[in-house]
């Protein structure tokens, strides 16, 4: 009776840590200009939806800083070329873009790491999404789909 009540909350606490993966996502930016994925996938399922961005190089924010911002492909060009103009005091974003779907902040070392967390109600299923770094020319090499399904 005791092992079966002990299987059943093991069997719990898994599914908790598996539903828990699929409304988060960890993606890593390095020295190198770029990130370790090109895709990340947003489950709607999700009510938020949890994107953590780190930073495995050396070398500083204003050399080789990195956020990463989530938007309509559509838009996603402008905004970087909007955020350019903003300066580093800004992290190159002007966050009051409203096609800004969700945005980190910028970091470079010694900060290693940075979160956002947003309402998957933005976002439409099937819609055509991209997240990318506003850092002035890194959009060439920074950027992938944003998948919502
Ligand atoms: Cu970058």
């Amino acid at each position: 009776m005791f092992a079966k009540a002990v299987a059943v909350s093991l069997l719990t606490l898994a599914s908790a840590s598996v539903f828990a993966a699929d409304c988060s996502v960890t993606v890593d930016s390095t020295d190198q200009m770029s990130f370790n994925t090109k895709e990340i996938t947003v489950d709607k399922s999700c009510k938020e939806f949890t994107v953590k961005l780190t930073h495995s190089g050396n070398l500083p924010k204003n050399v080789m800083g990195h956020n990463l911002v989530i938007s309509k492909t559509a838009d996603m060009q402008g905004i970087a070329t909007e955020g350019m103009s903003q300066g580093l005091e800004k992290d190159y974003l002007k966050a009051d873009n409203a096609g800004i779907i969700a945005h980190t902040k910028m970091i470079g070392a010694p900060e290693k790491e940075t979160e956002v967390k947003f309402d998957t109600s933005k976002l439409e299923a099937g819609g055509d999404y991209s997240f990318f770094c506003t850092f002035p020319g890194h959009i060439s090499m920074m950027k992938g789909k944003v998948v919502v399904k």
